[in-house]
């Protein structure tokens, strides 16, 4: 019944409406948005019908923003190239069982952060590398799989895809991949900044530690606290593969549709719940974690904490999936520094950040207990942030804990 409605309004709109809403005349106006501190006033299209056969796709979505923000038609180029990745990566993740396939186990490499590299860490890597590269709108890329940051502008000067190196991506390719052999939910997370142009090498004049200290800017062109971002996403690898995005305006989800092969809007502006009785951490760590946390926790287990209810606990070990259901169901995920590792587990610059984008753009609060992780500035690729995320309420009672015990 719906599927036909669908048709109906598709073939009576005009073909750019096509896949507009099914329940109501296609809406397309635009909302200003003054969001948080430091993020950006957007036009962002009102596309909040979901249909439940075609819908608005990740594309059309992306075409709709261009249109109203002509500033960042580029960036679609870009989102086009992640979509690629993410049905690439999909087919990839759901293969690696098989036993003709040939991604199983591990690399043989140990990363520069000393982890086992496994062999989808490789080969997704170069999927997100080369569908980035070949849009010509990269500057610099940052990867969790890199031991440094890759400079297109000025390694790959007369290559036709190093165009205008417009945009600087951060990102982690198969964030949680020790536990893809178990076949549990893994995740791409990525973070898009803009590119100081002015970071271009004049290797005709330049010359020895000159031209060192030169390609040292570019590269350090990586090293944005989160409030520069202009993007962010994640894919969810699990019982669908989920692509969840903001530009700065608003967290909205797409999940794919296998049978068209799109993404579409299954989740128009994300709002986490502002409270709730879910927690997500790797409980095993608690005896190590800071005082004003433990004790928070230890009331959500009992149920004498603010919100007076009892906590479930819920913890998948891959912070996309943590995450997501973080976004959906309400709750806190986090991973918090520790007496053995200060600043926790989770990097900056391509988890903790990007995440923290979408989060925030939700409705929701990320920090590390006394500082907010978006406004924090990065000293290195790979390093580390301790991180609590999720419903207001539930976060608001952490940083209350550290500053109470200052
Ligand atoms: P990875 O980037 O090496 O895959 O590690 C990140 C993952 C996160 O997805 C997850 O939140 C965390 O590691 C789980 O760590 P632990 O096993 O210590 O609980
Ligand atoms: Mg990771």
């Amino acid at each position: 019944m719906k599927f036909s409605l669908c048709v109906l309004i598709a073939v009576a709109a005009s073909s750019a409406d096509a896949f507009m809403a099914p329940k109501a005349p296609a809406v397309r106006t635009s909302l200003n948005v003054a969001s948080l501190e430091n993020t950006r006033v957007l036009k962002v299209p009102v596309l909040d019908e979901v249909c439940e056969t075609t819908g608005v796709t990740l594309k059309r979505y992306m075409n709709e923003v261009a249109m109203l923000n002509p500033e960042l038609t580029e960036l679609t180029v870009l989102f086009g190239a992640i979509d690629t990745a993410c049905k690439a990566i999909t087919n990839m993740v759901k293969r690696s069982q098989l036993p003709s396939s040939e991604t199983l186990g591990y690399q043989g490499e140990v990363n520069i952060q000393g982890e086992d590299q496994k062999k989808l860490d490789v080969i997704t890597n170069e999927v997100l590398k080369r569908a980035l590269r070949f849009t010509g709108k990269m500057g610099v890329l940052a990867s969790e799989e890199e031991d440094v940051p890759l400079d297109l502008v000025n390694t790959e000067k007369d290559a036709i895809f190093a165009d205008t190196g417009k945009y600087v991506a951060v990102f982690d390719p198969l964030d949680g991949s020790s536990n893809v052999d178990a076949g549990i939910p893994t995740g791409t997370i990525i973070g898009i900044y803009d590119h100081d142009e002015n970071c271009a090498m004049d290797d005709e004049s330049c010359e020895g530690d000159e031209c060192a200290q030169q390609e040292l800017n570019c590269l350090s062109n990586t090293l944005q606290a989160g409030t520069n971002l202009v993007a962010a996403a994640y894919c969810l690898y699990s019982s669908s593969t989920f692509f969840v995005l903001t530009l700065g305006a608003g967290t909205y989800g797409f999940t794919l549709d296998e049978n068209l092969g799109e993404f579409v809007l299954s989740d128009p502006n994300m709002k986490i719940p502002e409270t709730s009785s879910i927690m997500s951490f790797n409980e095993a760590n608690t005896h190590m974690w800071d005082e004003p946390l433990q004790k928070v926790v230890k009331g959500w287990r009992d149920g004498t904490g603010k919100s007076g209810q009892q906590f479930s606990s819920r913890y998948i070990g891959s912070m996309v999936g943590d995450v997501h259901r973080t976004l959906l169901y309400g709750g806190v995920f986090g991973y918090p520094g520790d007496t053995k590792n200060v600043n926790g587990k989770l990097r900056l610059l391509y988890e903790g950040a990007p995440m923290s984008f979408i989060m925030e753009q939700a409705g929701g609060i990320s920090t590390t207990g006394t500082k907010r992780v978006m406004e924090i500035q990065p000293e290195y690729v790979h390093q580390r942030v301790p991180i609590i995320m999720g419903s207001k309420n539930d976060i608001e009672e952490v940083m209350e804990a550290y500053a109470a015990a200052e």
